[in-house]
């Protein structure tokens, strides 16, 4: 077990700040040393150290002048998926003991007082889980940077499952005023909105706004574990501007209160979609007002520090996370060229070097582009300042490329539209490239397939301009807070070094085979599994066999992701063992209990029917006597950041099924590997460096490479080819169209068997056969407690790579760094 080292100087001053801020705030509590209370009490006790340690990291950066081998960062994201705060700011700032032994003392115990917190949701999913481990890994690497993010009132939805069926509920995460955020009254920008540009008698452009809103930065910091280092994650609040008061006084209360109802719908709700375009005028309005509010910070930031913008880009990068920032090239020429009087070539030379841009996705669906009807009312400034970029561009693009005006219209900035009759639009990621003087995407096979399909016509332009950074996570929450049993296992065995080098998982290797090792490794999973079957009656009323194989697929609902092919599995399976309850070839069923959670988007029908489906094969399953134990299928709703923290540690196997080439990274199958679970998964995203990194033989990959699935279209894809030729998918297929999981209703699932019979788009049909095949392999394994255990451990072992810390390191040697900016 881990012995805590005694306590420095340091750590008791801080133990006794702690605990006097604790006790003055619970004492104004009026009801009492209650488990909220004390919520409260001990998030306002972290804070004041956290903002002590804020204002300490602040003054430091501001010291670094222009010589810094590395520039500032500024992390544009419209979603930062922060999950709860206390535990891990407990264990950063080394409290939890302190606060335990508080709280014994009006009969109170940690987990009564943590499960209090709501979670910060406000990201959909992995883009604005990896933006949240980013902020671990800025403190923890001391990075000088800020995440910018908006203040939305309400977050992802809450998902509520009525008679099997999705509904969507608002989540009010501020009602109880949290405690976590500072509000910086005196950090306040205005953003413009509509209006028209005007010229003066020298020909300087102003534009002269219709309407302004007000940001209020709204801070949220982050500790390090191992300094006394935090990042921020500074975000922004729309407010009425002043401007207001004037129709007010005139008495024009409508328009004075129209002015603040727009204010209010500006940081309303997050979009609930996860890889898909919005295309909504909020959303334009939206990213704008991050856009502006972040950049007039930055500015104003630098200003004070240097007294000059000259050196602009080579002190501050400009992060966009995806293209829903990609404003931001706009908005900082704007700035340098309309309010700071710069010239267009030095203006653009210091945007270039600033901004970079990591694309998370290539489904086409996700690609935004914006009307330029929207621009010429919302931004008409940006829209001039997007044309001059793009009409410098296309010179080079022709002077580069003469004569080749089909590849300039494919790369210009401007979508013009079915040869003129459609509407012209603003491509966002066109804008982000030509602006950035890195673009990187998050796995080794998605940065290839970027270069080599949607972004093939730019890097023939900029090949040079392209990289891959490889996604991670955070082992701090993902590890050390969600399995201490597992964290304190591997301590005895390898020593502490991995809590702050992840890569030292790679001394588990040699010790894989040890018996008593896997012994104390199973014991560990199957405590993390009670604890899970706990939830499970609790929140649903099922009983789970702990001793079942867990076989845990969680992620947003999603075609490509492919829950829909976990459940043909899971129907195959229950009517094997109806067929044969006593198992086949003499060898029992192996126990499985298949979990699934998610949400769908609201608008998405395909995934709310697939999360239908779920529930109904659940319920056909789990009351049918001759399945029994054999095989369970638990949908866990409302899935959030703290559900799978206690649903990851509970794992033997994760489901990382998505067809091959669709899933950029992933970065659940991080989580899920490092503790301790095997992964089944198709040859995509970061799995496939994963099996690498632990040796192939120890993942179950199945399934079509990303080249194949390629060439089987081209070829003409006829999933029906697959259904007749594959008796036990006819079977399943036709049990879901029959209506055996829909009492008899054939009409719920005609477009999903449609779907799956006609286009198949996911190619499901075609990897059923070997999925199955694999899952048999899976069985077989899992028989085997030892051989088993050694698996999972080898599987621990390969994780080293995939600590977010790894990422952010290459970030900065390859994005960040002051010489990145010279080749
Ligand atoms: O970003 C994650 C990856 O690990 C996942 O593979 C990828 O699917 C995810 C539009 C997105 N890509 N695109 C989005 C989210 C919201 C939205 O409005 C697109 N999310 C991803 C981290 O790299």
């Amino acid at each position: 077990m881990k012995k805590p080292s005694a306590p420095s100087a340091e750590d008791k001053a801080l133990r006794a700040a702690f605990e006097t801020a604790y006790e003055r705030e619970l004492s104004q509590s009026s009801h009492g040393a209650t488990p909220q209370a004390a919520l409260h009490a001990a998030a306002v006790a972290c804070r004041e150290t956290l903002a002590r340690r804020w204002a300490k990291t602040q003054a430091e950066d501001a010291k670094r002048g222009d010589k810094a081998p590395v520039r500032r960062v500024h992390y544009l994201s419209m979603e930062f998926l922060m999950g709860r705060a206390l535990s891990n700011a407990l264990a950063a700032l080394k409290l939890t003991e302190p606060l335990e032994a508080k709280l014994a003392e009006h009969g109170t115990t940690l987990g009564d007082v943590l499960e209090r917190e709501p979670d910060a949701a406000l990201g959909n999913g992995g883009l604005g889980r990896l933006a949240a481990c980013f902020l671990d890994s800025f403190a923890e690497l001391e990075l000088p940077s800020f995440g910018y993010g908006l203040r939305y009132r309400y977050g992802t939805f809450a998902q509520v499952i009525q008679q099997g069926r999705q509904l969507e509920q608002p989540d009010d995460w501020t009602r109880n005023s949290p405690a976590w955020e500072l509000p910086r009254h005196d950090v306040r920008f205005n953003v413009g909105f509509g209006g028209r540009v005007e010229v003066d008698a020298s020909g300087v452009r102003r534009w002269m706004p219709a309407e302004e809103i007000e940001a209020q930065a709204f801070d949220f910091i982050v500790p390090a574990h191992h300094s006394d280092r935090v990042s921020t994650l500074r975000q922004w609040q729309a407010t009425a501007a002043p401007i207001a008061f004037k129709p007010f006084c005139e008495g024009d209360y409508a328009r004075a209160a129209r002015h603040q109802v727009l204010a209010d719908a500006l940081n309303w709700v997050l979009y609930p979609d996860d890889s898909t375009e919005a295309g909504r005028e909020l959303r334009l309005k939206q990213e704008a007002f991050l856009v502006s509010a972040s950049l007039q910070d930055l500015v104003a930031r630098h200003l004070r520090e240097f007294g000059s913008l000259h050196n602009l880009g080579k002190t501050n990068a400009i992060h966009l996370n995806d293209t829903h920032p990609a404003l931001a090239p706009a908005e900082l020429m704007r700035l340098l060229l309309d309010e700071h009087g710069l010239g267009w070539d030095e203006a653009w030379k210091i945007t270039r070097q600033a901004v970079a841009y990591t694309n998370h996705t290539l489904m086409p669906e996700a690609l935004e582009t914006w009307p330029v009807r929207m621009f010429e009312n919302l931004l008409p400034r940006h829209l001039e300042i997007i044309y001059e970029i793009n009409h410098r561009f296309l010179e080079e693009v022709q002077a580069r490329f003469p004569g080749d005006h089909a590849f300039a219209a494919r790369v210009s900035l401007i979508d013009e539209g079915n040869h003129g009759h459609g509407e012209r639009r603003v491509r966002m990621a066109a804008l982000a490239l030509v602006a950035s003087h890195r673009v990187n995407g998050v796995a080794a096979l998605h940065s290839e397939l970027m270069v080599q399909t949607i972004f093939a016509d730019y890097a023939r332009i900029w090949p040079e301009r392209f990289h891959n950074v490889t996604n991670g996570v955070t082992p701090r929450r993902w590890l050390q807070q969600a399995n201490p049993a597992l964290s304190a296992l591997l301590d005895s065995r390898i020593g502490e070094g991995w809590r702050k080098d992840l890569a030292e998982l790679g001394e588990l290797a040699p010790l894989a085979a040890n018996r008593e090792l896997g012994e104390e490794f199973l014991a560990v999973k199957r405590a993390n599994k009670e604890r899970l079957a706990a939830v499970i009656r609790r929140e649903l009323g099922i009983s789970v066999n702990v001793d079942s194989l867990f076989d845990i697929q969680i992620k947003r609902i999603h075609e490509y992701k492919r829950q829909l092919l976990n459940l043909l599995h899971v129907i195959s399976r229950y009517q094997a063992i109806r067929d044969n309850p006593e198992g086949v070839n003499g060898s029992n069923w192996v126990p499985r209990t298949v979990i699934i959670a998610g949400k769908a988007a609201s608008a998405y029908q395909m995934a709310k029917s697939i999360v239908r489906l779920a529930h109904d094969v659940a319920r056909v399953i789990n009351s049918d006597p001759r399945v029994g134990d054999k095989l369970k299928l638990v949908f866990l709703p409302n899935y959030s950041v703290t559900l799978a923290e206690s649903i990851i540690p509970a794992a033997d196997l994760s489901e990382q099924i998505s067809t091959a080439g669709t899933e950029a990274s992933g970065t659940g199958n991080m989580k899920f590997g490092m503790n301790g679970a095997v992964t089944i998964g198709t040859w995509d995203g970061a799995n496939i460096e994963m099996a690498e990194a632990m040796g192939v033989e120890n993942m179950f990959v199945f399934g079509l490479r990303a080249d194949a699935v390629t060439k089987i279209k081209q070829l003409g894809y006829d999933p029906r080819l697959y259904v007749e030729e594959n008796r036990q998918l006819k079977r399943v297929i036709d049990a879901i169209a029959a209506g055996v999981f829909s009492n008899g209703d054939t009409e719920r699932y005609r477009s999903l068997v449609d779907s799956l019979l006609h286009r198949d788009v996911y190619l499901l049909m075609a990897d059923f056969a070997d999925y199955v095949a694999t899952q048999a392999k899976v069985d077989a394994l899992f028989a085997d407690r030892a051989a088993w255990a050694e698996r999972a451990l080898r599987n621990i072992a390969g994780m080293g790579p995939f600590s977010s810390d790894r990422t952010i390191a290459e970030y900065v040697d390859r994005v960040w760094s002051v010489k990145s900016l010279n080749h």
